[in-house]
């Protein structure tokens, strides 16, 4: 059952807690691979869920629009020291909402309406958020994209440059949802520097890895650093905005009152709780447990057939062109999520396919590497995905029913945070 116990919500709407207790147990029972997703710690599950919901909070410590501050003053400041210290960053601003509202401070902090912001294209990997033609990114400013390399699929620094050089955005986005492959941060300083332009990298995915030393870090590169916190980095759903002394002010005007009124104070608490576990020997070795997982699902696929983009990866994330299997992204992911496998379609670079039923599958490891699955497990893992796409290319249901059953017997002996 859910931990902490849902006593009261039994009590009061046994509806609702039916629902969270069978959601717990899902996450409980399944191999959770979207690349995106984690699981947090019974700490900062506590902290999350307390009653600091109940305050209002607009401002930044020590200068609120409403008293009775004592508490959750001290957190916020204790969340941002953290945060700063974790990543070795002049400034932290602790109270995004989430990825997507971190994303437009950022735009409001240094664009007027109609500049022109420069990020990769989000059918290559970028996010949304970087001047995607739906976004509101995309409608109210100038956007120009690069794209990953159709032979290698990874970035080419020399087309970014030249795009930049050509267009001279103001604002340049490195990161984004789909990279399998380490992120340049300082050929992305270079170009900025070269066109004047303010680079922000966006390590929602990566700040985890980051902070374990899995990945290098935009410190010292990009001067604004946009990240969420619940992905790698294991806390709750919420972000956070880091940069050089020279841009907190701007940042933090843009947040709160640009942009957001009371922060979150209850996700801020767990933000802080995971921020400190962050900060330890064991999340370290998490994060490169995260990679290893990832690199050994990558060749057990690879050693499957399986075409994956560039040919592997440098992180926790994989990406799957299916279309030399003869089926679409979606039926896999449907019939992977009924045998207990859970990952998303996605879109693969230079897809022919339509986004809602791309040619791709993104998977990643931070989920099961913090269930305890090593890389002994990955072999296992990628013969069941390559057993379920055949079967769902065969008809064969009774194969998906047979691995759903093995997928449960197996993260039975697996702890999950939250669950007892
Ligand atoms: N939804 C996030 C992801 O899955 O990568 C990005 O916004």
């Amino acid at each position: 059952m859910h931990q902490p116990a849902l006593n009261a919500l039994v009590d009061v709407d046994p509806e609702l807690a039916g629902l969270v207790e069978g959601e717990a147990r899902r996450q409980h029972d399944k191999i959770r691979l979207i690349a995106s997703e984690n699981y947090v710690s019974t700490a900062v599950l506590e902290a999350t869920g307390t009653v600091l919901t109940n305050k209002y909070s607009e401002g930044y410590a020590g200068r609120r629009y409403y008293e009775g501050q004592q508490f959750v003053d001290p957190i916020e400041t204790l969340a941002v020291i953290r945060a700063k210290e974790l990543f070795g960053v002049d400034h932290a601003n602790v109270q995004p909402y989430s990825g997507s509202p971190a994303n437009l401070a950022v735009y409001l902090a240094f664009l007027r309406p109609g500049d022109k912001v420069m990020g990769m294209a989000l059918p290559m990997g970028g996010h949304l958020t970087h001047g995607w033609s739906v976004s509101a990114t995309g409608k109210w400013f100038t956007s120009v994209r690069y794209a990953v390399t159709k032979e290698t699929g990874r970035v080419d620094m020399d087309e970014v440059r030249d795009l930049a050089r050509a267009e001279r955005p103001k604002l340049i986005f490195c990161g984004g949802t789909a990279i399998p492959r380490t992120i340049d941060f300082p050929a992305f300083a270079e170009i900025a520097r070269e066109v004047d332009a303010v680079l922000v990298a966006d390590i929602a995915h990566i700040a985890g890895l980051i902070a374990g030393g899995a990945h290098p870090s935009p410190v010292g590169h990009a001067p604004v650093i946009s990240t969420t916190t619940h992905k790698t980095l294991r806390g709750p759903r919420g972000a956070m905005l880091m940069s050089d002394a020279e841009h907190a002010s701007a940042l933090d005007k843009a947040v709160f009152p640009g942009l957001q009124g009371g922060p979150h104070n209850h996700t801020t608490a767990g933000i802080a709780v995971a921020l400190r576990e962050a900060a330890t020997p064991e999340f370290s070795r998490y994060a490169h447990a995260v990679v290893a997982n990832a690199k050994a699902l990558a060749e057990a696929l690879v050693d499957r057939g399986f075409d994956l983009v560039s040919g592997g990866t440098d992180n926790h994330l994989i990406l799957m062109d299916l279309a030399s299997k003869g089926i679409a992204g979606k039926p896999a992911a449907k019939a992977l999520d009924r045998a207990g496998i859970e990952l998303n379609y996605n879109t693969v670079p230079f897809d022919p396919r339509k986004p809602f039923d791309p040619s791709g599958l993104r998977l990643g490891t931070p989920a099961v590497t913090t269930r305890g699955l090593g890389v002994e497990q990955m072999p296992q893992l990628a013969a069941w995905i390559d057993q379920v796409v055949d079967a769902a290319n065969t008809g064969q249901d009774a194969v998906i029913d047979r691995i759903a059953g093995e997928v449960a017997e197996l993260m039975a002996g697996y702890p999950m945070p939250g669950w007892a």
